[in-house]
């Protein structure tokens, strides 16, 4: 029978599982995330082994979550000698569980202690049948949830074979054991050995041990030997090692066949530590799940913390390269858009025609109607006027045909605003530009560890269409918001109340005088109204000529391409739109991978 707690513990512990293997994804996603990111930056070489470094570290976190069943692996490593076996031995209460002695190698195999034969099952599949030794021992069988392993000698003969062996052996550790040997704890060759690995390990699944430390006085012990390891240990890792146990391995085996010349000097041991660490602490069923949780957590970590490393180095020169583009490019654009202004009569008519469509907008009143019309014969060019030039009917149908083609024409030179031939004069001065400071920039970027490639400036130019478009909409944006601000200040209410006012006011008085009259029985000659409508034209045509001097003077295409190109420059100088430069998207890759990428919960 089910009883309620049972079932409590059961589901807690499965909300526990999942919430755990959800967690372990985000850690995968964030190092995805951080080698998609590197991705974009294929210039930048460190990179290449960045991305090494995030496979590997992905597929320990995947092993991590695929192993989250299986027991907790407690790996014992250390430079040969150092008496790893006979801790094992010890440990187990096996005197010759694990090959022990001074020939070596004598530890050739992964030696697995652990309680079910299947609980090695994982080793056996990643490292070889032949390389993993299982054992058990009486001790063994209260180790429910932990393995222990014995690693061969890394720094023997064999070498060469057991290297790869503790390599994949570490991988599938959740707590890695450093045994180091008291009379000589500050073995350079082998520390550097370790000092990868060891970051990949959370702070608590790492335990250093001193063995043999029965060779040692207890003072000089605990005085000199473990502060300074200690203190040596912080330097070559780069990271402090929370737990430091002195044990004399051999005193807890059977027999420990002491050399009666070479008795143990002291009875200071904290072997029982270790032992209740392994088979208490760490044997207990829930601690397998945080341990990994927070291995993986230092795995992304780890990497992330290498890339940020690397990234320091270059970050200098190569926000002196990206400002350094920034300038050349800038200044290039400048230079482009002079040539643009110095090739603007093309465009005239094209703002002409402009303009006074915008004033047509916004003009009321007779005036208001010859701006109109005065907009479509500008489109019709001189076609228009053909037509009222030539009398007799052949010639005015040639005048339409004409006045079609200058129809033609006039769009054309509309469109032609903003995207003129010269860009791609632009585009060569752009070039000319780039080229004189790119020695500079790709020094800098060779320094912040671009590829050599960079100097071949030929791949590095922005894309050419893109960069005609950001200039051409540079300029049409400027042109048409100039020439927008000249119809709205030419458009102001008393002015339009000033130049129709003549013209109005003759109307309004005809039309009185004829009303008056109307009313008083007397008919007016049909002279009166061709006088008053002549008058009233030619007033208005007066007032029309005027208001197009007013035009000429406040808003001639001279004046308007001078305001348009100072516009021009501003927006490039505030909103430096341009910025295609394929080396600068690599660079803020780069530099943000130090910053907002790297930002960890
Ligand atoms: N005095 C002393 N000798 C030890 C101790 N532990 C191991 N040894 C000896 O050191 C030698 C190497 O031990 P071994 O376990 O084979 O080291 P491994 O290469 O790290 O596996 C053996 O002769 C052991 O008897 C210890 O705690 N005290
Ligand atoms: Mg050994």
């Amino acid at each position: 029978m089910w009883k309620g707690d049972d079932i409590m513990m059961i589901s807690n512990r499965l909300a526990g599982s999942i919430k755990a293997r959800g967690r372990i994804e985000g850690f995968k996603n964030d190092v995805k995330r951080l080698r998609d990111a590197i991705d974009h930056a294929p210039l930048w070489r460190p990179g290449i082994a960045l991305k090494k470094q995030c496979d590997e570290i992905l597929r320990m976190i995947k092993d991590l979550g695929e192993r989250f069943e299986h027991k907790l692996v407690v790996t014992l490593i250390g430079p040969s000698g150092s008496g790893k076996s006979t801790l094992l031995n010890a440990l187990a209460g096996v005197d010759n569980l694990s090959e022990t002695g001074h020939d070596r190698p004598t530890t050739r195999n992964v030696v697995v202690l652990c309680r079910e034969t299947g609980d090695s099952d994982q080793l056996k599949q990643r490292i070889g049948d032949t390389s993993v030794a299982l054992r058990s021992s009486d001790a063994a069988s209260s180790l429910e949830h932990v393995i222990l392993i014995d690693t061969p000698d890394t720094d023997s003969m064999e070498q060469k074979k057991h290297i790869p062996i503790v390599h994949k052996a570490i991988a599938l550790s959740d707590v890695l054991i450093c045994v180091f040997d008291s009379e000589n704890p500050k073995r350079r060759d082998h520390v550097d050995f370790m000092a990868p690995y060891v970051r990949m390990f959370n702070r608590d699944s790492l335990l250093g041990v001193i063995n043999k430390s029965d060779r040692i006085e207890e003072s000089e012990l605990k005085e000199i030997i473990v502060p300074e390891f200690l203190d040596f240990i912080k330097t070559a890792w780069e990271r402090s090692v929370h737990t430091v146990l002195c044990i004399s391995a051999r005193r807890h085996l059977h027999d420990p066949k002491w050399d009666p010349k070479a008795l143990p000097r002291h009875d200071f041991d904290q072997f029982q530590d270790l032992q209740q660490m392994i088979f208490g602490t760490f044997n207990r069923p829930g601690f397998v799940v945080d341990r990994r949780l927070e291995n993986a957590k230092n795995l992304r970590d780890y990497v992330f913390a290498e890339t940020k490393t690397e990234i320091e180095k270059d970050a200098e020169f190569l926000t002196t390269a990206r400002n350094n583009i920034a300038a050349a490019e800038n200044e290039a654009v400048k230079s482009a858009l002079w040539a643009l202004k110095n090739n603007t009569a093309k465009q005239g008519l094209g703002v002409n025609v402009m303009l006074y469509q915008k004033l047509a907008h916004r003009w009321l009143g007779p005036v208001g109607w010859l701006i109109a019309i005065w907009g479509r014969i500008l489109i019709f060019g001189t076609g228009i006027v053909a037509m009222f030039r030539f009398g007799n009917p052949l010639r005015q149908m040639l005048g339409m045909v004409s006045s079609l083609r200058h129809f033609k024409e006039s769009r054309e030179s509309l469109s032609e605003i903003g995207k003129s031939e010269n860009v791609g004069s632009a585009l060569r001065d752009y070039r000319i530009s780039l080229l004189r400071n790119w020695p500079d920039i790709s020094e800098s970027l060779i320094n912040g560890r671009f590829n050599q490639s960079v100097r071949k400036i030929e791949d590095f130019l922005p894309d050419k269409n893109r960069l005609n478009e950001d200039l051409s909409a540079i300029w049409r944006d400027s042109l048409d918001s100039g020439v927008e601000d000249a119809a709205q200040s030419l458009s102001g209410f008393l002015l339009q109340v000033v130049f129709n006012l003549p013209a109005i006011g003759i109307l309004g008085h005809v039309g009185w005088v004829t009303a008056r009259e109307y009313f008083s029985g007397n008919y007016l000659s049909s002279d009166f109204f061709l006088h008053a409508s002549l008058t009233i034209v030619i007033v208005l045509f007066l007032s029309f000529f005027l208001f197009q001097g007013c035009v000429r003077l406040a808003a001639g295409t001279e004046r308007i391409n001078g305001k348009v190109f100072a516009e021009v420059k501003r927006r490039v100088e505030q909103f430096q739109p341009i910025s295609s430069n394929p080396v600068t998207g690599q660079i803020e890759t780069v530099i943000g991978l130090a910053s907002s990428n790297l930002s960890i919960e």
